[in-house]
């Protein structure tokens, strides 16, 4: 695997969740994999877990990790072509992906959707940038239309915890004050729907997401008949994809948001949520903190999902 974008990129997954969970048990078994290599992280929005879990992830396969935060002391970037720079912009990114390729052996990079142009967000144009320009692997750590290392961390979450072979896994939007990028959404369908479950995305009317990534999977309007029987509920928030809305907070409904009542239609179900998440917006206190929340040891598959990945980029070097 060069490029690591989407659930296409990692192969059968049967078989990465294999080596996901070799990794897990191994976790240092790999160290001279990384020797003299550098993995460079660039981001251009905030992180936390992804930030630490793959750099961890590096440094448990020998890496050395240099960390860039692009508005934290860069220079502010450019990112059209054709423009007369003479604004507050000091370099273009076309230099500056190339000169960041030239310090290191792969890249991972953070660009979430701007929510300016649909087409460039969908057409994920600073992502490709990097894999087109830097010479390097390049994998996603959340770009405009996907978060495959989060999805990967789920789906291996979900395997470890399922108590049948297929479960029901429900995808729920909730409310939030401020406009969310789609990527987790879509990345999280595009993975369920590639995995083996039962599996069901519920929201209100005007926040369908894009075809292309619902796919196959049932799309129910009323959250309570969705919940019902669920194995697994995924709380998320995003906001309107469909136009003219694209990308607006169309409604911060709290009946959406996941509460102990919510949950008792489920199947005694765990709860699931990429975090960061508002307590009392997206799900309720008492439930983020009971026995079923499985939020913590899904952040901490981060760093098995971001391992398994990079090993398999080293391996491919
Ligand atoms: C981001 C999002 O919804 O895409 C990152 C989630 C991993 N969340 C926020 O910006 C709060
Ligand atoms: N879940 C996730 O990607 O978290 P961060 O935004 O903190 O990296």
């Amino acid at each position: 695997m060069r490029n690591f974008t989407t659930v296409n990129d990692i192969g059968p997954l049967a078989e990465a969740l294999e080596k996901a969970r070799y990794v897990k048990q191994n976790p240092f078994a790999d160290q001279a994999l990384g020797h003299n290599k550098t993995l460079l992280m660039v981001f251009f929005n905030s992180s936390l877990r992804t930030r630490l879990s793959t750099q961890k992830a590096g440094l448990n396969l020998g890496m050395n990790v240099i960390v860039l935060d692009i508005n934290q002391g860069a220079w502010k970037l450019e990112t059209e072509r054709g423009v007369i720079m003479d604004g507050d912009k000091s370099e273009h990114i076309l230099e500056a992906i190339p000169v960041m390729g030239s310090y290191c052996d792969v890249i991972g990079v953070r660009s979430f959707a701007r929510f300016e142009s649909k087409a460039d967000d969908y057409n994920e144009v600073i992502l490709n940038q990097f894999i087109k320009y830097s010479g390097r692997p390049v994998f996603s750590m959340e770009a405009a239309t996907r978060h495959p290392l989060q999805s990967f961390a789920d789906l291996i979450t979900i395997e470890e915890y399922k108590k049948t072979s297929r479960p029901k896994v429900v995808m729920t939007w909730a409310p939030h004050p401020k406009a969310l990028p789609q990527a987790v959404p879509n990345s999280f369908a595009e993975w369920m729907n590639a995995a083996d479950c039962d599996f069901v995305i519920t929201h209100p009317e005007g926040y369908e997401l894009d075809p292309k990534f619902v796919g196959g999977a049932r799309v129910e309007y009323d959250q309570d008949k969705a919940l019902e029987g669920a194995d697994f509920v995924y709380a998320k928030n995003w906001a309107a994809y469909a136009d003219p809305n694209y990308g607006k907070v169309i409604n911060t409904d709290r009946s959406w948001t996941v509460t102990a009542e919510k949950m008792a239609l489920t199947n005694n179900a765990y709860f699931m949520h990429c975090l960061p998440v508002r307590r009392n917006m997206i799900v309720s206190d008492d439930v983020i903190e009971s026995p079923r929340s499985l939020v913590i040891p899904e952040a901490a598959n981060r760093v098995v999902s971001a391992q398994t990945v990079l090993k398999e980029i080293l391996l491919s070097l």
